[in-house]
């Protein structure tokens, strides 16, 4: 299909009834008071990625969104179903808001998801609290989005889940509706069995995982992980490894791998808008000397993410090559998110203390070899920011795909940037060939991949970025989806072939 057009390439309708259930809304409502001090309401769009995605997929389709309503205006625009038509202009579908009291939130989004699954699924069992509340309320709240769902369906539906907020909710939805199609990705990484036996609730995941019909992950050494789970806890499964379906209490489970992928055109057409101009705005803004070469690390501060590693193997390399300092600035653009749970607190301190300590170390009244930026930053920004970097580090230490390191690359419209990547990212799996590779625990070698790239030759830059570029251009979220859909349409078509 032809990349960029904003949806899917229309060959095949999605659905008759297409559901998609997210955590996050991909519109929420504010109030915004203006200069004479009246209140109104505001609308925010989806900033990106999947949610943006998925929206013009959404208005094609007149389906329905079921998402956490956590705007604070949000109550006030929806109907006694708490619905609300969006996008505002044409209201081309149906935005459903779950509202969650505070103990669900704490529960099941703090607790559940982000204390236990985040990090069990990201190997991390010693860090997994199994506080029973947490796990009361998940199994709440994926109770009460099944029964939204299952309000807002009519006949036929898909229901397509996002992520592991609700593993237990395909099951309830198959049980409460007739014969629905549910599909869901998981959008982080599946953990090897010796990790996930770990977990007390196991079994019920794995069943409620199990009320799909297809099962997506993004690469396939998590597939099998969840195959080779479900093996050995669940006796009564049977698993067609050949076949990757699985049967379990008279249904069948297809569980495949569709790597994810990004708007890479926009991107494109993002950076090719960030003129020179823009790139001595950048430099201005953030005091960065118009000959210094710029590297580039930019994430959710997430302890996944590798970023104190990544400070590590950036003060050894100007510990051990001094004639990188003063030439060479890091800029680290990190967004702040679960700042309630304490592994997220400790993180921003670690993250903190090792910039002070290096800008300390090292830094001179002309040059700060670390800068910060907190503060969240539009598309064109980040875009150019992107472009005007030599270099990317992409340092996590477990990652389901990472979409920062694709975004890097279809930024490169001048095809001179180096892309530093971890083999614990999914996204190595596709980018790997062509990307520098790095353990992200292995400092030293990490600091040398940093002086390979900074010393590569343009030809070496062009050859690898032109590959890595074709990759990513090629299977972008656009193409991702079709591949999505397709694989639904045949598994419905083969369901009513052999009927139900
Ligand atoms: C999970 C999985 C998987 C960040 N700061 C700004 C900004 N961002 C955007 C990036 C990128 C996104 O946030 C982060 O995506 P990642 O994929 O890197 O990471 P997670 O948030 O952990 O996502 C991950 C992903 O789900 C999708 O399945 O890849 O493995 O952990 O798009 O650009 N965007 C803008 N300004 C910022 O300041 N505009």
């Amino acid at each position: 299909m032809a990349a960029n057009d904003g949806g899917t390439d229309g060959s095949m309708p999605v659905a008759d009834d297409l559901i998609v259930v997210s955590n996050r809304q991909p519109y929420t409502h504010s109030y915004e008071h203006d200069d004479e001090g009246e209140r109104r309401i505001t609308v925010n769009r989806p900033a990106g990625g999947l949610t943006a995605g998925l929206d013009p997929v959404m208005q094609e389709t007149d389906g329905t969104w079921v998402a956490w309503g956590d705007g604070e205006a949000d109550a006030d625009v929806t109907d006694e179903n708490d619905e609300v038509r969006m996008p505002p202009e044409t209201g081309a579908y149906i935005l459903r808001r779950i509202w969650l009291s505070e103990e669900e939130v704490e529960g099941y989004y703090y607790g559940y998801s982000n204390r236990v699954l985040w990090p069990l699924c990201h190997g991390g069992t010693m860090k997994a609290e199994y506080v029973e509340r947490y796990w009361q309320r998940y199994q709440q709240v994926n109770d009460r989005f099944a029964d939204a769902i299952a309000a807002s369906a009519s006949n036929d539906p898909l229901v397509w889940f996002q992520d592991y907020h609700f593993a237990l909710a395909p099951r309830m939805v198959r049980d409460a509706l007739e014969d629905p199609f549910v599909m869901h990705f998981w959008h982080i990484t599946w953990p090897g069995w010796d990790t996930f036996r770990a977990c007390p609730q196991g079994e019920q995941l794995l069943e409620g995982l199990l009320g799909n019909d297809l099962l997506g992950f993004h690469v396939e050494r998590y597939s099998e992980n969840f195959l080779d789970c479900v093996d050995r806890a669940l006796d009564d499964a049977f698993i067609d490894e050949d076949g990757h379906r699985i049967n379990y209490d008279g249904h069948t489970t297809t569980v495949r791998a569709f790597p994810l992928g990004i708007d890479a055109g926009s991107i494109r057409e993002s950076s090719e808008a960030a003129d020179p101009s823009t790139e001595a705005d950048l430099r201005s803004v953030y005091d960065i000397g118009s000959e210094t070469t710029m590297i580039v690390g930019v994430d959710r501060l997430d302890y996944t993410k590798g970023i104190v590693e990544r400070l590590e193997a950036l003060e050894r390399l100007w510990e051990t090559e001094p004639d990188y300092r003063g030439t060479v600035t890091y800029v680290q653009k990190a967004s702040e998110s679960r700042s309630l749970i304490p592994d997220y607190q400790d993180l921003q301190r670690d993250v903190r203390e090792s910039i002070e300590r290096i800008n300390d170390r090292f830094g001179t009244d002309d040059w700060e070899p670390v800068v910060y930026i907190a503060d969240f930053v539009p598309q064109e920004e980040l875009c150019a920011l992107y472009r005007y970097s030599d270099v990317m580090l992409v340092s996590a230490v477990r990652d389901g795909m990472n979409l920062v390191a694709k975004e890097y690359v279809a930024a490169q419209v001048d095809d001179d940037g180096v892309l530093i990547l971890s083999d614990q990212a999914g996204a190595h799996e596709e980018l790997g060939e062509h990307a520098l590779t790095i353990n992200p625990y292995d400092t030293e070698s990490f600091a040398d991949a940093i002086v390979r790239a900074l010393t590569m030759d343009p030809g070496e830059r062009r050859n690898r970025m032109a590959a890595l570029r074709e990759q990513v251009e090629s299977h972008d979220l656009y193409a991702w989806m079709d591949e999505v859909f397709a694989t639904a349409r045949d598994l419905r078509e083969q369901r009513d072939h052999d009927g139900g």
